[in-house]
C-alpha cells in the first residue's frame, strides 16, 4: 500500500511523455543476456544494496561509484542496484551514478507494481528490470513485462515456489529463483535446485540470495544455474570490491 502511494504521487510528478524524451529513453540497452552467456564474464550479479529488512544496515554509506566500478573490473556480468528506499536504503541517484561509470548492464531493484515504473526505469539508466512474482498476479506479471520489452528493458522475473511457475510469460528473459523465503528470511538452495528442474529450457536462469562461497556458486552451477546475484556477502564487508575478487 505504501508503495502504491508512493507511484501515485509520483505520476503526478513527471509525466511518461517526459520520460520518454528523457536522455536515457534514447540510449540502447545493453543486454544483460549477452553479458551473462559471455564466457570472459563470472556470471556474477553483483549487488549494491546498503541496508536489508532482514540485517538492517550492511554498509550505509558506502560508495556507489568506486563499488560498482570494482565489481565490474573484477569480472561481474551485471550489476544490481536497489532503488527501494524504504527497506533497502536504495534510491534513483544510486542507480543513476552507477550507470555514469559502468559499461556492464544494470538490473533495477525494486518493487515493480505499475506501468509507470517500468518508463521510470528505463528513465533513470538501467537496462534491466525485476519483477516479482510474490507481489503480481498473472496478468499483471504479462502486463508490465510486455511494457517493459516494448521500449527495449530486459526483465528478470523472480519466483520463490513451483506455483509461481504459470506466471512466466514470452516476454520474460531470465528467470530468478530466490534462496531466501521471504517470509521467514531462511535460505534454502535444495529448494531453488528442484524448482530449476522444472524451468524451460531456452530462459537464463539465475540463483539469488544467501550466496557466501564460491562453493556454493560451483555447486548451482552445476545444478544448471548460468547466474548468481550477491548482495550482502560482498556489501557486509568494508571493501566490497575486495570480498568480490575472493
Ligand atoms: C541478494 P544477498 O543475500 O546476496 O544479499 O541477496 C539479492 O538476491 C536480494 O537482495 C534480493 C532482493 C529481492 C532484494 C532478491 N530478491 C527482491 C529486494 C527485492
Amino acid at each position: 500500500a505504501q508503495k502504491r502511494k508512493e507511484v501515485k504521487e509520483k505520476q503526478q510528478i513527471t509525466s511518461i511523455e517526459d520520460f520518454r524524451n528523457s536522455e536515457n529513453f534514447i540510449l540502447p540497452v545493453i543486454s544483460a543476456k549477452a553479458s551473462i552467456l559471455d564466457e570472459s564474464k563470472s556470471g556474477i550479479i553483483a549487488e549494491f544494496k546498503r541496508k536489508s529488512p532482514s540485517k538492517g544496515f550492511i554498509n550505509k554509506d558506502a560508495n556507489v561509484k568506486d563499488i560498482v566500478t570494482g565489481y565490474e573490473t573484477h569480472g561481474a556480468s551485471v550489476v544490481s542496484v536497489l532503488t527501494d528506499k524504504e527497506f533497502f536504503g536504495g534510491s534513483f541517484e544510486d542507480l543513476q551514478q552507477a550507470k555514469e561509470v559502468l559499461n556492464i548492464p544494470i538490473l533495477r531493484k525494486d518493487f515493480i507494481i505499475d506501468e509507470y515504473q517500468v518508463y521510470e526505469t528505463k528513465a533513470i539508466g538501467a537496462d534491466l528490470m525485476l519483477l516479482i512474482a510474490e507481489c503480481l498476479t498473472k496478468d499483471e506479471v504479462y502486463n508490465l513485462a510486455k511494457t517493459a520489452k516494448e521500449i527495449g528493458l530486459e526483465v528478470l522475473l523472480e519466483l520463490h515456489s513451483e506455483d509461481q511457475l504459470d506466471k512466466v510469460n514470452d516476454f520474460i528473459d531470465l528467470i530468478g529463483i530466490n534462496n531466501r523465503n521471504l517470509k521467514t528470511f531462511e535460505v534454502d538452495i535444495e529448494k531453488s535446485k528442484q524448482i530449476l528442474k522444472q524451468l524451460p529450457q531456452d530462459l537464463i536462469k539465475v540463483a539469488e540470495s544467501g550466496i557466501s562461497d564460491p562453493k556454493t556458486v560451483k555447486e548451482l552451477r552445476k545444478a544448471g544455474f548460468q547466474a548468481f546475484l550477491i548482495g550482502e556477502n560482498f556489501m557486509k564487508n568494508e571493501n566490497p570490491v575486495e570480498a568480490f575478487q575472493e
